[in-house]
């Protein structure tokens, strides 16, 4: 099977804030359909969609009652047909959430196959992410169930072999259907400690992230389901660091494509964790994405995001999402982009889509964010305080609707919108694409690039300027190309030697140059050197 995945770029879609078809304020599959054209038009080659699965909603479909059957909101299986024919009429090809380390405790297993999830007499330590307990007592068995995630997600059962097969089936059914692969929720945790040892003070991570069996069973997963397809997979994986990636994506391993690091993502934040602010240091971020450039060249496959729904926006994040939001946008996306390994774009991005900052709790529907709130609130922390963690980190940043025009509700909905829209949508909207200097049209340009340029997908990393804290530079090199990419993190204006190579793409007007570069405020340069004829 060819490795089509290697060059593809991935769009990620998170439907309950997409498009909503019917007024009702929540996105829809018809929704999607009705934006295809949009994401042919950006030039993406993989859409993932976020759960769309029968759901009580707990935590927005990642909760699931039901994984052979549509969110009611989102609209039938016909829907859903349809959207895939859509998608692969256009050259594209759809992934699926595969949400299995747990189900919403409204699935029928929950009750009718209590052996298909965990129980103890009597609970261990470990925290939930959500806050709390990671055990609930159940009055009618008289037990505790563990949930790693909300209460309502009960974590499956990975010992049980026919709770294992059950899966496989599931996936099976939707390869069937045509469904082009599957981005995997949280499977680096599928597999426990059956001793449940206590954690230091309640972290019961070490006993489950990447935990004993987690090999044996992706390995089971690849041999009695993936192989049979020609399919791409990316395994969501929170705690794994680069030698756990080679053995989850080394080729001859049979498990996975490639899996989503949060290594990267947590530079920004305390030893408590997310909600304790602390600005990132470059050279960090740039020691850490050289590392795993580094270590998974030839032996792994990287994915490179900045956003997804989970994560605040990249422009307020690391950027500027003020003065220079559109500088900014494009220099973090020239910065990803021309990395080794699979891009994921999450629905905004190419818009440059910015944090939302609600004042009052109230406008907040993310179960993270109001679980930590209460209990915060409780301990005494002032509310203020608060706030200012979750305008900086939390997931509703994320999930606020697609800004599409500068109509009421940015285009996303006739009706009420399940959440407010950012009130900067009059600014940033699709419609402004057209633009000359949009961050939308500078996307199209990147993801033309990979298709174009084999020293993207093969080339090796050099990282230059190690100990700057302002610019993040690097080379990328094979056979007879080079590529060198200069990316101004801050607003102070620097000169430096000037690269050799023709320019490839850069976010301002081209400007004389003497022969030293001068880097405007979060201004991106690259360069290339090669066979290729570039801008003809
Ligand atoms: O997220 C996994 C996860 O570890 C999250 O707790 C993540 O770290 C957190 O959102 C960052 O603050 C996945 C999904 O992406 C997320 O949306 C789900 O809520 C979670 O699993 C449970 O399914």
């Amino acid at each position: 099977m060819t490795e089509w995945w290697k060059k593809a770029v991935v769009y990620q879609i998170y439907p309950r804030s997409f498009m909503d078809s019917d007024g009702d304020g929540i996105g829809d599959i018809q929704g999607i359909i009705r934006k295809l054209d949009y994401l042919a038009e950006l030039g993406v080659d993989v859409l993932w969609l976020s759960p769309v699965y029968d759901s009580p909603n707990d935590d927005n479909g990642y909760d699931i009652r039901d994984y052979q059957k549509i969110m009611q909101e989102f609209g039938t299986m016909d829907d859903f047909e349809r959207m895939l024919e859509g998608v692969h009429e256009r050259g594209m090809r759809l992934v699926m959430d595969l949400v299995v380390n747990h189900t919403s405790d409204e699935h029928n297993w929950f009750t009718q196959r209590p052996d298909y999830y965990i129980w103890k007499d009597q609970p261990n330590n470990w925290r939930s992410f959500f806050s709390g307990s990671a055990w609930q007592f159940d009055e009618e068995r008289e037990q505790y169930y563990l949930h790693l995630f909300s209460k309502k997600q009960p974590d499956l059962n990975w010992e049980n072999e026919e709770l294992r097969n059950e899966v496989y089936k599931m996936m099976r059914w939707w390869l069937d259907k045509g469904v082009d692969g599957f981005r995997m929720d949280v499977i680096n945790m599928i597999s426990k400690d059956q001793d449940f040892p206590d954690g230091i003070d309640g972290d019961g991570t070490p006993h489950f992230f990447n935990g004993p069996r987690v090999h044996e069973f992706l390995q089971e997963m690849n041999e009695k389901v993936l192989s049979d397809y020609d399919i791409v997979t990316v395994g969501e994986m929170p705690g794994a660091a680069t030698e756990d990636a080679k053995l989850y994506t080394g080729p001859d391993r049979r498990e996975l494509n490639m899996i989503f690091t949060f290594e990267h993502m947590n530079l920004d934040q305390g030893p408590s964790g997310k909600w304790e602010l602390q600005p990132l240091r470059l050279t960090d971020l740039k020691e850490n994405l050289e590392k795993w450039q580094v270590e998974l060249f030839e032996k792994g496959w990287n994915s490179l995001y900045w956003n997804n729904h989970d994560q605040p926006r990249i422009v307020s994040r690391f950027g500027n999402d003020a003065q220079y939001r559109k500088q900014s946008a494009k220099m973090l996306a020239t910065c990803l982009h021309f990395l080794q390994g699979t891009p994921y774009i999450y629905q905004g991005e190419e818009l440059g889509m910015t944090n939302v900052a609600f004042s009052s709790i109230d406008e907040y529907r993310d179960i993270e964010t109001l679980n930590m709130y209460k209990e915060k609130r409780a301990q005494g922390i002032p509310h203020e305080e608060l706030m200012k963690s979750i305008h900086a980190k939390g997931r509703d940043n994320a999930r606020t609707p697609m800004q599409w025009d500068d109509s009421l509700n940015a285009g996303f909905t006739k009706g009420d919108p399940w959440i407010s829209v950012n009130p900067n949508y009059p600014e940033i909207n699709a419609e402004k694409r057209h633009e000359a200097d949009s961050v939308f049209g500078y996307y199209q340009k990147l993801i033309a690039f990979r298709k174009e340029l084999e020293v993207i997908t093969k080339g090796n990393f050099k990282l230059l300027h190690r100990e700057d804290e302002e610019i993040f530079a690097y080379t990328r090199r094979a056979a007879d190309e080079q590529l060198t990419v200069y990316c101004n993190f801050s607003e102070t204006p620097r000169e430096l030697p000037l690269p050799t190579g023709q320019v490839l793409i850069g976010n301002y007007p081209p400007q004389e140059n003497q022969g030293v570069m001068k880097l405007r405020p979060y201004e991106a340069l690259c360069f290339y050197e090669g066979h290729q004829k570039i801008g003809e």
